[in-house]
């Protein structure tokens, strides 16, 4: 079993990471990232913490230590972050030496989507991804190893966490749209170069 759903984040703990999320986002922007090659936008906005950010440009998609608008290096994990990666880590959900490298922050509202795509740049396909749900619901699709393979939806939750691992974490996936709110922000930690 690789795709693994924790016990939900508590109301409480789910707002103090909402706050620091919310000091992140106020150092670091959300922008609008856009396709390679077309420079077409995407369909959500986002920022990053940790020692690297993913951004998408005409040039390509690829992690980068500086925010594209502002130059400056993405802020460090909050405390909440480093917070649930010790407890997987002690519950044995994720290996020791676990590295988190960048956390992604999503931010959707209510028109916005993120179509079917892969999560496969990182060199270590191994290393879990951790995705944590946080304010409106969230229609994720999942499907298989083929973008033409049968897809299924599972409604992600405020304060859902899912981990990532084994081959499940090649399947491909997206994100729908959003359901019982206006503002949904999915948080992806993840290594990337060890
Ligand atoms: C299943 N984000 O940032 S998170 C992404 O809701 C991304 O923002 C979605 O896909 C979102 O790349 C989904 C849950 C997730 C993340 C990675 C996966 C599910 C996954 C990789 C493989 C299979
Ligand atoms: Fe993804």
């Amino acid at each position: 079993m690789a795709i693994i759903m924790m016990e939900k984040l508590p109301p409480t703990e789910r707002k103090i990471l909402i706050g620091e999320i919310g000091k992140i986002i106020e150092e670091a922007p959300l922008f609008t990232p856009q396709m390679p090659r077309s420079g077409a936008n995407f369909h959500y906005q986002m920022s990053n913490c940790g020692p690297l950010g993913w951004i998408s440009d005409r040039a390509g998609y690829r992690y980068a230590p500086n925010h594209p608008i502002t130059g400056k290096p993405w802020p460090p994990f909050p405390p909440s972050l480093d917070k649930i990666i010790k407890i997987l880590k002690q519950k044995e959900i994720i290996p020791n030496n676990y590295r988190p490298e960048t956390c992604l922050i999503n931010k959707y509202t209510e028109n916005s989507k993120l179509g079917l795509h892969r999560d496969n740049t990182e060199k270590n396909l191994q290393a879990p991804i951790i995705s944590i749900s946080l304010g409106a619901t969230g229609i994720f699709q999942i499907g298989g190893f083929k973008r033409s393979d049968p897809i299924k939806e599972i409604a992600l939750e405020s304060g859902a966490i899912l981990i990532l691992s084994g081959e499940d974490r090649l399947r491909f996936h997206g994100l729908k749209k959003i359901i019982n709110g206006t503002k949904r922000i999915n948080l992806t930690i993840r290594q990337i170069n060890f």
